[in-house]
């Protein structure tokens, strides 16, 4: 009798200290573990883009430049507001549309052009550089809704 209740009494104690771990392990653990896979959040998400330049001499002289939308690809949710914040870096000025909307506009060098936007459609919406059409391709950059 007397050995059966000493085992309870461990059985007991293991018992509790799993709890106790486990209490600190959630209690502990780094939030981003438990926000992951948590609800979409309904305020507006910011995206910051640059206009970028790439430059390069080749051995006889020749000039080669493109400019680019950096990131060059942006993925956002359907129905989520997203301000798109253009900050114009290289480039003096950039007229862009977005294909297959209204939306259009213009980014400066040195200014951030805002684009708050609800893509109600997913799709690969491209957003085109109007006055860098290049040699390499048009300056494009896409964003992905879905
Ligand atoms: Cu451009």
């Amino acid at each position: 009798m007397h050995f059966v209740f000493i085992k309870k009494k461990w059985l007991l104690l293991c018992f509790l200290l799993i709890v106790i771990g486990f209490s600190a392990w959630y209690y502990l653990a780094p939030k981003s573990i438990q926000t992951v896979a948590g609800e979409k959040p309904k305020e507006t998400i910011n995206i910051d883009m640059v206009t970028a330049e790439y430059k390069t001499k080749l051995d006889n002289g020749t000039e080669l430049e493109a400019y680019r939308w950096d990131p060059g690809t942006i993925v956002v949710e359907k129905n989520q507001k997203v301000n798109i914040k253009i900050h114009g870096i290289n480039g003096m000025e950039h007229q862009f549309h977005i294909e297959g909307t209204n939306i259009s506009g213009v980014v400066k060098k040195g200014k951030t052009t805002e684009l708050p936007l609800v893509f109600k459609k997913e799709g690969v919406y491209k957003l085109i550089c109007d006055t860098h059409n290049q040699k390499f391709g048009p300056m494009i950059g896409y964003i992905v809704v879905d």
